[in-house]
């Protein structure tokens, strides 16, 4: 039986690994931060079968002795301060734990035992305003703390190896949803104000940032089988993974409100939308969620995943965004009662 450790678990990518990793027949171990209320919901169902461990990665005598606690044959790097807008706000935090955090891990495994196994949670966000669709030989042109540190961690990763010889790879995955993403990124904040007009549509209009950048949204289910196949494939290599197709947040709010009966009328600037049926102003564009640096295209061309890890996502666009509003508005109702 082979043995994971996945920083992370509690996240939403994190718990979607774990448990396509306890179907694969995995002995599963994650990395919980301490915190004052548990959180804990995403991997709730499978909290019997796997096996918690408090830390932080930005604590490395922890991390030193978990490892070898553990004694891993894989370890899955999804720690993170993963909001590119809370990075401007918290740089220093998040080199801290973006890019440190993967060193003081490829150090571990280099000191420790060669041989296990390690993935690194690297993004599209490297690409910055690259011109799209980016695979693995664009250039990197990051624009935020958050994308500056997972370029570090890229670069070590590649770096040990190269110089050590590890087991080491980056999958570069793009944007990836669900019901279990995080409440302040854009997928989620849309549906679950959608199944709060679902509800109740005497609610406040949804307020937004810049409408007109450019996301490739695919299913974090996917993600976490290109990502097993990552670490399966015979040699270490860095991988694009995304679905290649590009909506704007514009087109992503429209298609979302559509699956709640609004038809949208946006004004002439853009910056409003009404609902055709009530006349209601239904979506406000607000410089509060706008961003110092915005990345304006990120468009996957995942060729080298598509052909040699024989991956492509089965799930749609349109059923992703159906499931997430589905499963907000279960949640309204379980909090209901
Ligand atoms: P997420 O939901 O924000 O999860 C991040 C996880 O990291 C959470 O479990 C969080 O724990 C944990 N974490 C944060 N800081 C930590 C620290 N200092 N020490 C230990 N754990 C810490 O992110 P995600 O969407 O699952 O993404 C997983 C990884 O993939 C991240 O590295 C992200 O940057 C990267 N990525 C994500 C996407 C995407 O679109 N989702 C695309 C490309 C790359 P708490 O619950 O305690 O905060
Ligand atoms: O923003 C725009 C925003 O925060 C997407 C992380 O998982 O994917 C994610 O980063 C777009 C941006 O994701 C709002 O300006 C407009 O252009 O959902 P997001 P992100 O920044 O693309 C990458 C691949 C990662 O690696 C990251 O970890 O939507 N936008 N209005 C908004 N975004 C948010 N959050 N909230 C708004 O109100």
């Amino acid at each position: 039986m082979k043995k994971a450790f996945i920083t992370g678990i509690n996240g939403q990518t994190g718990s979607y690994l774990a448990e396509y990793l306890l179907e694969k027949g995995y002995e599963v171990h994650g990395l919980l931060r301490r915190s004052s209320i548990i959180k804990t919901e995403r991997i709730d169902k499978i909290f019997d079968k796997i096996k918690t461990y408090y830390g932080d990665v930005t604590d490395s005598l922890n991390l030193l002795n978990l490892i070898k606690k553990i004694n891993p044959d894989e370890i899955y790097n999804l720690a993170a301060q993963s909001h590119v807008k809370v990075s401007f706000e918290s740089p220093e935090y998040t080199s801290n734990a973006d890019a440190l955090g993967t060193l003081r891990l490829l150090e571990i495994i280099n000191s420790l035992n060669k041989k296990i196994k390690f993935y690194q949670a690297s993004t599209s966000e490297l690409f910055g305003n690259s011109p799209s669709p980016q695979n693995e030989n664009t250039k990197f042109e990051p624009r935020s703390p958050y994308a500056v540190s997972k370029l570090y961690s890229y670069w070590i990763t590649r770096n040990y190896r190269e110089a050590y010889n590890l087991f080491a790879v980056n999958g570069i995955l793009f944007n990836h949803e669900g019901p279990r993403r995080g409440e302040t990124f854009i997928s989620r904040k849309v549906t679950r104000w959608c199944a709060n007009w679902k509800k109740n549509n005497q609610i406040k209009p949804l307020e937004v940032g810049n409408i007109n950048s450019i996301r490739d949204w695919t299913d974090a289910r996917d993600m976490v089988k290109a990502i097993y196949l990552m670490m399966n494939y015979k040699s270490p290599e860095d991988f694009v993974v995304g679905s290649s197709v590009g909506r704007s947040v514009k087109q992503l709010i429209e298609i979302a409100f559509e699956h709640v009966g609004i038809n949208l009328k946006w004004n002439e600037l853009k910056t409003e939308g009404t609902d055709l049926k009530t006349n209601k102003i239904v979506v406000k564009v607000s410089d509060k969620y706008f961003r110092p640096l915005e990345v304006n295209k990120l468009i996957a061309d995942p060729s080298k995943a598509n052909k040699l890890l024989n991956w492509s996502p089965q799930i749609s666009f349109e059923k992703m965004i159906q499931e997430m509003i589905d499963s907000d508005l279960n949640n309204l109702k379980n909090e209901i009662k």
